[in-house]
């Protein structure tokens, strides 16, 4: 088991993780970025419940009594500004959003063979993964392919072997859709005990986009498949890691499974699988195969080296689980989280993300008090079946010590679990599929840290 994070590595203390000059920076990182510090803008008119206009109410409508940011003009105030930004013909964040970046975790050895880069899930609003900060997992490296050389090949079961080009994927058809991905091994360094500091490097191998291309299955029916005999493809990549995974039939007949020019509006990223990926929803990462090339029908399940040696989950009793794909039910607090600072009392906006593999989530419920105590978050719209669903809650924070909790339902009654169920059934070896109910504690001098509950 050498595949997403070697074994062995699942560390029992931030301190023994970190070292000094680690915490210095991620404090310092924190303390730069505006959204890092959740500033409290409102004060609170009284302590106790929210009450519309009254938590939230700004402490003196007349504050701007001397303030220099409002008596003295600035100069885009007064100058002139530049001509358009798309100047380069692209444009770019905020020189202000600096921080706001992919991230590799200072825990994990990164190289050409195995590399993966964090999206900021704790500067994120709303359901969609700006592509430019969408998570990446390359097992041998990414590249930019050149698309009028790329192909695509069906072969197996089918009536007809067939080989498309992308003009070709791109003439037909085509439909758009919201739909997470989340890698396999998300979480994977808590299994045993609390090893990273801040929602980035807990659950940043998580992203959301809308995914253009053509489903799966009509590639099929043009090339003829022998639907009485078909159980399964084979999905393979063209980068040197010939990532292949199988995936069941019943999936593709659905329609659900697409092969993807598009992400977010545009062509796909070449770190995202340009010009063409799998996009298996509710499935774990691995199975999203990019750069596909090769699609083959089968009757049974091929059991290539990433499900036969990878991807499978160590059980308490040393045996381990094979096809294991469902990404089940599973939400995080993305504000306040880890490494964050609360610099005063008050009125908190608790934000966060829910998802499940198995369809649309149904409820997620937050604690204050590390999960004796539970109320019901409001789901924003849209709430999309196999996509990120992003979630609020007012907060007023009395100064005292907190645990924040989600929990989050599916649409199939499944309920997110806490780490003391999870461990009970999977053990503390495992490296996939951790659904855990993540902890944030809130400190007195306003610090939020990750912990585990038991
Ligand atoms: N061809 C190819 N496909 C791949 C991989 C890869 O290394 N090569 N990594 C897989 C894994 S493990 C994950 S989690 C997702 C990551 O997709 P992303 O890099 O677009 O976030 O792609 C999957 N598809
Ligand atoms: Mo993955």
């Amino acid at each position: 088991m050498t595949s997403e994070l070697t074994p062995g590595r699942i560390i029992k203390a931030p301190e023994s993780f970190l070292t000094q000059t680690d915490i210095k920076t991620v404090w310092a990182e924190a303390k730069q970025g505006r959204r890092n510090f959740l500033r409290n803008a409102f004060v609170t008119a009284s302590a106790g419940a929210v009450a519309a206009g009254s938590a939230y109410a700004t402490s003196n409508p007349v504050s701007g009594d001397g303030d220099p940011n409002i008596l003295q003009l600035p100069e885009h105030s007064t100058g002139l500004g530049k001509s358009v930004a798309g100047d380069d013909g692209y444009g770019k964040p905020s020189k202000y959003e600096a921080n706001v970046q992919r991230r590799q975790s200072p825990g994990l050895t990164q190289t050409n063979q195995s590399s993966v880069a964090f999206a900021p899930l704790q500067s994120l609003f709303g359901i969609v993964t700006p592509s430019g900060l969408h998570f990446e997992r390359h097992h041998q490296g990414w590249w930019d392919i050149d698309p009028s050389k790329h192909r695509l090949m069906i072969n197996g079961l089918v009536k007809n072997n067939m080989v498309f080009t992308l003009d070709e994927i791109m003439r037909l058809p085509s439909v758009s859709r919201f739909h997470f991905i989340e890698c396999g091994a998300n979480t994977a360094v808590e299994w045993g005990n609390v090893a990273v500091p801040t929602v980035q490097y807990t659950h940043g191998m998580l992203s959301c986009s809308e995914f253009t291309g053509v489903p799966l299955m009509k590639l099929l029916e043009m090339a003829g498949i022998d639907l009485k005999n078909a159980k399964f493809i084979y999905a393979e990549g063209a980068d040197g890691s010939a990532m292949s995974r199988t995936i069941p039939m019943s999936l593709v007949t659905s329609g659900e499974v697409l092969v993807a020019y598009g992400q977010n509006g545009e062509m796909l990223r070449p770190e995202n699988g340009y010009p063409l990926r799998l996009v298996v929803p509710g499935v774990q990462g691995v199975s999203w195969v990019k750069y596909l090339r090769r699609i083959e029908v089968g009757d049974k399940p091929w059991a290539s080296r990433d499900e036969a040696t990878d991807y499978i989950d160590m059980m308490p009793d040393g045996t381990y689980r094979q096809f294991t794909s469902i990404q089940e039910v599973k939400s995080v607090v993305t504000s306040p989280s880890g490494g964050q600072l609360l610099l005063d009392q008050g009125f908190y906006n608790i934000s966060g993300l829910a998802w499940s593999g198995r369809g649309p989530i149904k409820r997620v419920d937050v604690s204050v008090d590390g999960g004796r105590n539970w109320r019901t978050a409001r789901l924003e719209s849209p709430v999309l079946s196999k996509a990120l669903t992003r979630f609020n809650i007012d907060w007023v924070w009395n100064g005292k010590a907190a645990i924040i909790q989600s929990r989050a339902i599916d649409s199939t009654g499944h309920v997110q679990p806490t780490y003391q169920q999870t461990r009970a059934v999977r053990g503390t070896r495992s490296i996939y599929h951790n659904n855990s109910i993540q902890s944030w504690l809130v400190q007195e001098n306003g610090e939020v840290k990750n912990v585990q509950v038991s």
